[in-house]
């Protein structure tokens, strides 16, 4: 099941004429700020942000899930969904996993995994180990529980399950191609006194040493900090300083990934994708958006400024490009299609960049250095108010993908094939 790319230059025949006059004025607009508007196409088409294999299906809540239909069944077709989507958008080259919901199993399963990937363009992005749930293949069948934990738990034994679990992943992410693990953990308190924050954090530092241990010498390992939930009191992991702290004390090749929706409100973000960019330990990111808690809401439709701003912050990092590091999206789609939802947060993405790449960072640096602030302000806005849609689409189009990949999904009828192929009642495996 894939995307005819033929129907794809059909759709995008019928923009082209408007397209090209909207491309050419807006070169002309950023040209007038002293921006270069094809670095700025060439730029947006390099970026990819990774598609979660988790969110290609229904997502939900505990108060219920209403699946669409035509979801994928397996891991194989969630990497044709992927297909599908990079297809469209041009941006998401890459899929994460997260095991056990994906698990091939070693051997010719991967191999089996990585041969149907290939042959689609998809390569796989960080590997994602999942000992935040009770599954007979992650704790013993049954001999061990993560209900007070995983890496913190005070029981040896279910440490022990964590971290072979963890060395799994590892090993599976060895054979498909993958270059690096994120952990989160789900571990923590509900009750005041029910641990020691102490107590858990040092016996979270040593599984990850033992889990950083196992790593290939090329590969890079993500902790993902959590303020809450599903621990209601306290997180092990629960902000940015103990992220850091956990990276530092493990390894040179650990470094901290940034989920968005794992910031209590008015956190400044931006602020710190710079600390952290600052000390060389920003490894990666899960974009979403959010209104209240981790959300998991569509990139950019809450706070796309803040967004903006966070780009802002790593083209700072990166000299005027995107630094290298592991991008990814991590969304829940409880109502949208889920591959409609993805073509959303993915566009919200090259928006934002190519928005913050309109900055002209030199009058910023200026207007900085002399305490000007209402011309800094002048000079950022500028950047995020300039319709930047035709410098996106171009990028798409020199990337063989769609200048409206929305419309071009319906008009192609993505959906209506895979509930015809997979049923209408099919469900995927996942949050
Ligand atoms: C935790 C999280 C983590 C994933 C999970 C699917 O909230 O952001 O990144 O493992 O969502
Ligand atoms: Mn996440």
């Amino acid at each position: 099941m894939t995307i005819d790319r033929s129907r794809i230059d059909e759709e995008n025949e019928l923009r082209l004429a408007w397209h090209e006059s909207d491309l050419a004025h807006a070169l002309d607009v950023v040209g007038r700020a002293g921006v270069d508007g094809e670095a700025v196409v060439a730029e947006v088409a390099r970026f990819s942000a990774a598609a979660p294999s988790w969110a290609v299906g229904t997502g939900g809540t505990r108060f219920g899930r209403f699946p669409g239909g035509g979801e994928p069944r397996d891991t194989f077709e969630k990497i044709d969904d992927v297909a599908a989507l990079n297809a469209l958008t041009g941006a998401n080259r890459t899929v994460s996993l997260h095991v056990p919901w994906d698990d091939p199993g070693l051997g010719e399963g991967a191999a089996e995994l990585r041969r149907h990937a290939a042959e689609r363009d998809v390569g796989f992005d960080a590997m994602n180990s999942n000992t935040f749930q009770d599954n007979p293949s992650t704790t013993r069948d049954g001999a061990v529980s993560y209900k007070f934990g995983s890496l913190a738990n005070t029981d040896e034994a279910v440490r022990r399950a964590a971290i072979d679990h963890n060395h799994y992943v590892v090993d599976l992410g060895l054979e498909l191609g993958a270059k690096a693990l994120t952990v989160w953990l789900g571990d923590g308190m509900n009750h005041p006194g029910q641990a020691s924050f102490r107590g858990q954090f040092e016996r979270v530092l040593v599984g990850l040493g033992e889990i950083y241990a196992h790593l290939p010498a090329d590969w890079e390992m993500y902790t993902e900090h959590k303020p809450y939930e599903p621990a209601f009191y306290s997180s092990v992991n629960n902000d940015w300083g103990t992220s850091l702290l956990l990276a530092q004390g493990t390894g040179d090749r650990a470094k901290c990934l940034v989920d968005l929706g794992h910031h209590l409100p008015n956190t400044n973000i931006e602020q710190v994708v710079s600390r952290l960019a600052m000390v060389g330990r920003l490894g990666g990111f899960h974009f979403n958006d959010s209104k209240y808690g981790d959300d998991d809401l569509t990139v950019g439709s809450i706070t796309p400024f803040q967004l903006f701003l966070i780009v802002g912050e790593l083209l700072e990092a990166g000299g005027g490009r995107m630094p290298d590091a592991a991008y990814m999206i991590d969304e829940s789609h409880n109502l949208k299609d889920p591959l409609e939802d993805l073509i959303q947060a993915t566009d919200a993405l090259q928006v934002a960049l190519a928005q913050a790449l309109c900055v002209n960072r030199a009058d910023l640096a200026e207007a900085q250095q002399a305490n000007d602030a209402a011309r800094a302000a002048e000079v950022l806005h500028r950047g995020f108010r300039t319709d930047v849609r035709p410098l996106v689409a171009e990028a798409r189009r020199r990337n063989g993908a769609a200048l409206d990949p929305l419309a071009t999904y319906r008009a192609v009828g993505y959906r209506a094939t895979t509930i015809a192929a997979r049923g209408a009642d099919a469900v995927a495996t996942g949050l």
